[in-house]
């Protein structure tokens, strides 16, 4: 790991000098008073934890367990993170692998990827994005789920009076806990039964109210249906870097809180805590610990189960969140009219590749010969199918678009694009009524061989902004980006953008197709058909 120390001193030094100031307080001034807590009303004030509280603990528990270890294998994917959209190597503030991008030879972002032992990361080992996605949004359902009502139930019932502080007092109060703890002076606890002291309310406060909203919110900032809908939402944070970063922070925090929450629960009378928060008695019964490590037991019986379940029946994880996850996004985030353009000057100096460049013969002859005798084949469920020429395409009408690309591993770029929009090709060849979906055929092979490909709603495909590239960056495409002629879809994420385009057929279904998951990646890597966040 490396971290450029304007960042890591910016992370640490609040900390530190928290910790420094409540050392100086306790040497020159002494420990403050304990604050006193405020009286408890047994008629108004709530007492204990009832069950929706205890099984919402428990839920939200489980569910950020596996949102942490499968964000850890998402950024595993491209373990860098930056500041600035266009994630050029070196201007990363921290990065996760000792990799300097090497110059002198193609390396891809897929190259970069890094190994995740599956005791952190689901479902571990390298490059199992796909999977690891799956988790992470099935398990943000259930989490939001969980959250939305505990919330809701809060403030249904007199139990938000816990969290919620009423008095700018709780500030004051909570930095005398804190002078407390940090300088290892134990308080005695009020009986969390019942209420709890000024830092621990804050601190839950924080966790409930900011920590989970701050999550939800970043998350989408890196979703390319909504950040090219909305290109307000992802300048919210500063750019969609800013919020994958962010993201990333929102983690580490929750698992700071993790670890001291678990250290205050074990060292502050832990056979009596676990009661409350398991079955809700306030004794030294040890019921509420076993059953406690049972509940312990049954995440890691969970956390087996997804890596068994990703590693042995990966098709079945991938349908399933089709079933499940892919509706609701697609109601969330399929606001399909993407609009954002970026000004010229946006353009980023560095942009990632991915994919390997044909090794055909074809394409080689046709690439000597700056593609000359290049023919784009579109056929299938047409009623004027044709063979086009790159002199015919540049013929036609041309679209020109500057636009963010957002990968699935989570690097992004800004670049130019001019080329031909589909729905202007498809007004030529007339897609009969019973098409449906549109296959672009790539020259290249997919990463474990084979034909790659990918697939397109017709509705998708009629997209405005979605065009068969031949410029980038205001020159004819570079092999390495896909000469003669590429995909650009920027709803999309970029596995769906085929490279070195060899044909097109319009099909009645993409279920049709190959394995029929929509394209080589879905097919392949168990990539979600819904390439939108
Ligand atoms: N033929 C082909 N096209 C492909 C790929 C590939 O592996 N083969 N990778 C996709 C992925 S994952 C991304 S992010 C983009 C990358 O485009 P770029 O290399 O021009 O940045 O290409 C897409 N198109
Ligand atoms: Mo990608």
């Amino acid at each position: 790991m490396r971290i450029k120390r304007g960042p890591l001193v910016l992370l640490i030094l609040p900390v530190a000098l928290a910790i420094a100031a409540a050392y100086v307080q306790w040497a020159t001034v002494g420990l403050p008073p304990i604050p006193p807590l405020p009286q408890f009303n047994p008629a108004t004030d709530p007492s204990g934890f009832p069950a929706w509280i205890r099984i919402t603990h428990f839920v939200n528990f489980l569910f950020l367990v596996l949102l942490i270890r499968s964000g850890l294998q998402i950024l595993a994917d491209h373990p860098r993170l930056y500041s600035r959209i266009h994630c050029t190597p070196g201007t990363e503030w921290i990065r996760f692998t000792p990799v300097e991008v090497p110059t002198d030879r193609i390396y891809t972002a897929k190259d970069d990827c890094v190994y995740l032992t599956p005791w952190i990361g689901l479902p571990g080992r390298r490059h199992t994005i796909g999977m690891a996605r799956h988790w992470h949004f099935l398990s943000v359902l259930f989490w939001v789920g969980s959250g939305v009502t505990f919330v809701v139930l809060l403030f249904v019932t007199n139990q938000w009076k816990r969290l919620v502080p009423t008095s700018f007092q709780i500030v004051p109060d909570a930095w005398a806990m804190f002078v407390h703890y940090a300088t290892f002076h134990l308080p005695a606890e009020p009986d969390g039964f019942y209420r709890y002291n000024a830092l621990q309310q804050l601190t839950y406060f924080g966790v409930v109210f900011i920590l989970a909203p701050f999550a939800i919110l970043t998350g989408p900032s890196m979703s390319p249906a909504l950040t090219s809908r909305f290109q307000w939402y992802p300048r919210l944070p500063g750019n969609r870097q800013i919020g994958r970063s962010l993201h990333f922070l929102v983690m580490c925090a929750f698992v700071l809180f993790l670890i001291g929450h678990v250290t205050m629960v074990a060292i502050t009378g832990l056979t009596r805590n676990m009661n409350h928060i398991v079955v809700g008695t306030d004794d030294l019964n040890p019921i509420g610990l076993y059953l406690g490590l049972v509940g312990i037991g049954v995440v890691a019986g969970v956390c087996a189960l997804a890596y068994w379940a990703a590693w042995s029946h990966p098709r079945l994880v991938q349908h399933a969140a089709k079933a499940v996850v892919s509706p609701v996004m697609r109601t969330l985030m399929d606001r399909s009219e993407s609009i954002s353009e970026f000004p010229r000057a946006e353009i980023s100096p560095f942009m990632w590749a991915n994919g390997k460049i044909p090794t055909s013969e074809t394409w080689k002859a046709l690439s000597a010969d700056n593609f000359k005798d290049y023919r784009l084949r579109v056929f299938g469920l047409v009623e004027n199918p044709v063979e086009l020429s790159l002199e015919d395409l540049r013929a036609m009408s041309s679209k020109t678009q500057i636009t963010l690309h957002h990968c699935i591993q989570g690097w992004s770029g800004v670049a130019e694009w001019r080329g031909l929009q589909v729905v202007e090709l498809m007004k030529l060849v007339r897609p009969k009524a019973e098409a449906g979906a549109v296959v672009f055929y790539s020259f290249g092979e997919g990463g474990e061989g084979g034909q790659f490909y990918d697939s397109l709603p017709l509705h998708n495909a009629r997209h405005p902004q979605t065009l068969l590239a031949y410029e980038m960056n205001y020159q004819p495409l570079q092999a390495l980006h896909g000469a003669p002629l590429r995909l650009r879809v920027e709803n999309q994420l970029g596995f769906k953008m085929v490279k070195w385009i060899e044909s097109i057929e319009f099909v009645s279904s993409a279920a049709t197709v190959y394995q029929g998951e929509g394209g080589y990646n879905e097919d392949h890597e168990y990539f979600g058909e819904l390439a939108n966040i």
